[in-house]
């Protein structure tokens, strides 16, 4: 039984990345890559992050495999589908099946466009024994956590037990990729290079615009020595200059970053990490302890600068907790970071006023902004259901087209977007009134002009 991994994720095809340059390898599938292999399985990993289409073909006709097993979240859906057209016309005899965040909640909507099976959740145990299934031609109806059609009509077999022992894993599959290519594009497009490193799975909060479609709301999480474990071979074999955690909430467990602490010092590793973080499992102490295991950046989200908002998303955390956070963060010597979001359903001009006295006044060194967009799954999702403005062709958008009624248009939360951001870049420059400084004014003053015209 021979299986193919890849994603439908092209660089080449992403203008918006192109400028930031921040690429990560695919660890769900260099996690499930390295899982079929120690089970014996003949598995070959295509990474499409700087390939292209025609590579990818090339490489699945040398390979011929009897499964073609693709990663797929809302923004490659649409790849995805158009590559299983592709291959269903080729190789029609390749079974092709689907894993990731976002199959669990479309499942009728892939399988009728031509994937054969999904994996729902996490897709280690449950590839392995639907990859056995298939090469033994049993029942998929005897396999967990799987989704596919019978007679037209959609079956589900029972969920897949989330895995227990997350140190019972295999280190993820990273020798079979072009790590150095990610390493490469990091150091030429930021000075430093970067890997990811996952060391938890699952959150146990319930922010209402949050998928938990993969890891559902729970929280397990590798030991520290298999963590620092992990590490070390990573310094030895690429020695990346920075780790990225992926993990929903790096300081979720106090217990546990004491003991990572403790590792690390024990075996004196010294590392430089990036994590993301809540104000409410986050104080001074634990501060000091990211401090001292390496973190030289830590993501506290907020989402709002308005508690009446933050309240409405189901964030448990109070504005000013976030607010305390990112000042003492900064204070300890970490670059602290943000993610703000506009349009959530309700918020009005003042919620957006407070959300830009937040930012000048927490004063963080970086902020990501966004529009809210409801994800299939989630909470926001069927709140806004009876909002929403036009049901957009599934298969040829994403979760990001589906617009709803929001306090104002939905154009009046662009021009929002412009305003904030400009007037918080402006606030952080210093010195005379400059070139850039101008610019931003009138970016900000574009903003509010926008904000005006579009705000019925
Ligand atoms: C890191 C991350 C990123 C990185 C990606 C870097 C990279 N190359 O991995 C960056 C910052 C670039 C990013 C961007 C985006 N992300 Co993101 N991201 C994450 C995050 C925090 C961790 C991902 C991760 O590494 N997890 C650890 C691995 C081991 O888990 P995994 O990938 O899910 O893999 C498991 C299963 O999915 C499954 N599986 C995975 N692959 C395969 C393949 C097969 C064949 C099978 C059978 C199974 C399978 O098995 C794996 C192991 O059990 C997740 C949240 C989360 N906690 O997972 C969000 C998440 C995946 N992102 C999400 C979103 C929405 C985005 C963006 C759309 C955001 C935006 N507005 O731009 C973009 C899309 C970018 C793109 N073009 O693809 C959503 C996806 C929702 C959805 N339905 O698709 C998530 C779930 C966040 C959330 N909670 O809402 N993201
Ligand atoms: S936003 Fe963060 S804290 Fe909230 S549910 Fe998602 S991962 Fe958990």
């Amino acid at each position: 039984m021979k299986v193919f991994l890849t994603h439908g994720y092209f660089l080449h095809e992403d203008e918006k990345e192109q400028q930031i340059m921040r690429p990560y390898p695919p660890l769900g599938l260099l996690y499930i890559s390295a899982y079929l292999k120690q089970a014996g399985v003949d598995t070959f990993i295509f990474d499409s992050t700087f390939s292209n289409r025609s590579n990818l073909k090339k490489e699945l006709n040398n390979f011929q495999p009897d499964i073609l097993a693709l990663y797929t979240n809302l923004m490659t859906k649409v790849t995805i589908l158009e590559l299983i057209k592709e291959v269903k016309i080729t190789c029609p005899d390749i079974k092709i099946i689907l894993g990731g965040p976002d199959v669990t909640y479309n499942v009728e909507d892939y399988l009728k466009h031509g994937a054969d099976v999904l994996v729902i959740g996490e897709g280690e145990q449950t590839m392995l024994e639907l990859t056995d299934a298939v090469d033994k031609g049993l029942d998929l109806n005897e396999v967990d956590g799987l989704a596919f059609l019978q007679g037209g009509n959609v079956i589900k077999t029972k969920a897949r037990q989330k895995l227990k022992e997350l140190n019972e894993l295999p280190i993820p599959d990273r020798h079979s990729i072009d790590i150095a290519k990610y390493l490469d594009v990091w150091k030429k497009h930021h000075g430093q290079s970067a890997l990811n490193v996952s060391t938890q799975r699952g959150c146990p909060y319930t922010c209402k615009w949050c998928s938990t479609a993969v890891y559902g709301q729970s929280y397990r999480r590798r030991s520290p020595r298999k963590v620092v474990d992990e590490i070390v071979i990573l310094q030895n074999t690429y020695n990346p200059d920075t780790i990225w955690f992926v993990d929903d909430v790096f300081t979720v467990s106090h217990k546990w970053l004491v003991e990572f602490v403790e590792e690390l010092e024990r075996r004196e590793i010294k590392l430089k990490f990036e994590c993301i973080s809540r104000a409410d499992r986050m104080n001074e102490e634990v501060i000091s302890l990211l401090k001292r295991a390496g973190c030289f950046r830590v993501w506290i989200g907020a989402e709002s600068g308005s508690q009446r908002i933050i309240d409405a998303m189901d964030r448990r955390v109070s504005v000013n907790q976030v607010r305390q956070m990112i000042q003492e963060t900064r204070k300890a010597g970490i670059e602290a970071g943000t993610f703000i979001m506009l349009g959530y359903p309700g918020e009005t001009e003042e919620d957006i006023k407070e959300t830009l006295r937040h930012l000048k006044e927490s004063n963080p060194d970086h902020f990501t902004i966004t529009k809210a967009y409801p994800i299939k799954g989630t909470a926001l999702y069927e709140e806004i259901s009876s909002i929403q403005s036009a049901e957009p062709n599934w298969a040829t958008s994403t979760d990001r087209d589906r617009d709803f009624k929001r306090t104002y248009s939905s154009k009046y939360y662009d021009y929002a977007l412009k305003w904030v951001v400009s007037e918080v870049n402006y606030e952080k420059q210093n010195g005379f009134f400059n070139k850039r400084k101008f610019k931003l004014k009138v970016n900000s003053f574009i903003g509010q002009l926008g904000m005006k015209v579009y705000k019925d």
